[in-house]
């Protein structure tokens, strides 16, 4: 592909500095921002994730803040899982539907006080939708983007890295909590969570000024544990199957078919503006569903379209992301496909760009 033009609307972040000094190869865009792509290569970029750890600028996981006495009542119209439960410090992975049960994003809720939230969006313009309801429903909140930007820390020597800048008791952050530690004089929100299964923190970079700062902190901290610049690694979340939206879904799939129903409290999530559309697609169960799914043969080119899975004949699905994993020295994939092909060990036909491959669909990921 040709380069990206620099220009306003693909916004730069807080860490682009540090990005290109570290050496990044490729952006993606994501949120109309810049998000790395590769920085020595895919594969040793993946390789280097899972031995030491890294420093994402993930900038583009943009909040969305709601503040004001109905925040609490507006996040919950926004997601069909169960909010009542959740504390001040603890973050939620929720599906975010519209009124057919659509899904429009697929971020982390962070719960800073009963009448503050954030939203940690994925790549969809969520903030309109959001300020739509608030105003259709003359709510009292207040609906904009602030100046956060998440810096993730991932990797296996994350909690020895994080621990010499933010003191040992980043150690005692539990899975999808958080807490509000100093740097330079200022209070970030870090919390144990990221889009990676290799453990590890995202701090939530709140003030553009303190960007470089940081990052710089944490690059000369972690010098003896090989910390590197990285980013989100395509393969590492395949084989997790951590998906990604505007990839592997869409405002055309429910949560259900994307396999986020653990994630749904359908009954119980009253007010969720999706919920009646739900309520009824549920009772049936989906037709189509995620599922991981291994491409035999050699490495497969990047996925930058539906390759369809096939049945002899017949279309059963599609795949909608796909990488070569060196780990599990084969190709690992996600697929949308029917239930009549479904069931673990079905084997099936992906139409790659390279031409007919073998496949076997599965029910749980590599992990
Ligand atoms: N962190 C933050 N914001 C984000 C992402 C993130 N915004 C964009 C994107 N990632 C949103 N999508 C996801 C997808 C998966 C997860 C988080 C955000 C995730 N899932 C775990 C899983 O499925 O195993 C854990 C879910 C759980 O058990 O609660 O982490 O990464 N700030």
């Amino acid at each position: 592909m040709a380069l990206i033009a620099p220009s306003r609307r693909l916004r730069r972040t807080p860490f682009s500095e540090g990005v290109e000094a570290a050496g990044v190869k490729a952006y993606s865009v994501y949120n109309h921002m810049l998000l790395p792509a590769v920085f020595h290569s895919p594969e040793e970029d993946y390789h280097h994730l899972k031995r030491a750890v890294q420093i994402w600028d993930v900038s583009c996981e943009r909040q969305v803040e709601l503040r004001g006495p109905d925040a609490g009542r507006l996040m919950q119209m926004l997601t069909p899982r169960d909010l009542r439960g959740m504390l001040p410090g603890q973050c939620y992975y929720v599906p975010i539907v519209d009124e057919t049960g659509g899904m429009l994003n697929d971020p982390v809720a962070v719960k800073l006080a009963e009448d503050r939230w954030w939203i940690s969006i994925a790549d969809s313009d969520l903030l309109y939708w959001v300020k739509g309801i608030a105003y259709g429903y003359r709510l009292d909140v207040l609906v904009d983007e602030p100046d956060v930007s998440p810096l993730a820390v991932q990797g296996p020597k994350a909690d020895d890295l994080m621990a010499r800048v933010f003191g040992d008791a980043v150690r005692d952050i539990r899975f999808f909590r958080f807490g509000w530690f100093d740097f330079q004089g200022r209070s970030l929100a870090v919390a144990r969570s990221g889009y990676s299964k290799q453990g590890g923190f995202e701090i939530y970079v709140e003030g553009s000024d303190i960007g470089m700062p940081l990052w710089n902190a944490l690059m000369e901290a972690g010098a003896d544990l090989d910390v590197r610049a990285g980013c989100p690694s395509a393969i590492e979340r395949i084989e997790g199957g951590l998906l990604s939206y505007g990839n592997d879904m869409t405002d055309d799939n429910t949560p259900h078919e994307c396999g986020l129903g653990r994630f749904c409290d359908t009954q119980t999530a009253i007010g969720c503006v999706g919920r009646d559309a739900l309520l009824r697609v549920t009772k049936e169960g989906p037709v189509r569903q995620i599922r991981p799914v291994e491409i035999h043969g050699g490495k497969v080119p990047g996925c930058d379209r539906l390759w369809p899975v096939m049945a002899g004949e017949k279309q059963v699905g599609h795949i909608s992301s796909a990488a070569w994993s060196p780990d599990f020295g084969t190709n690992v994939a996600i697929g949308m496909i029917r239930m009549t092909h479904w069931d673990a060990t079905t084997e099936v036909d992906v139409i790659t760009p390279d031409g007919v491959r073998a496949a076997t669909v599965f029910e749980t990921f590599w992990n």
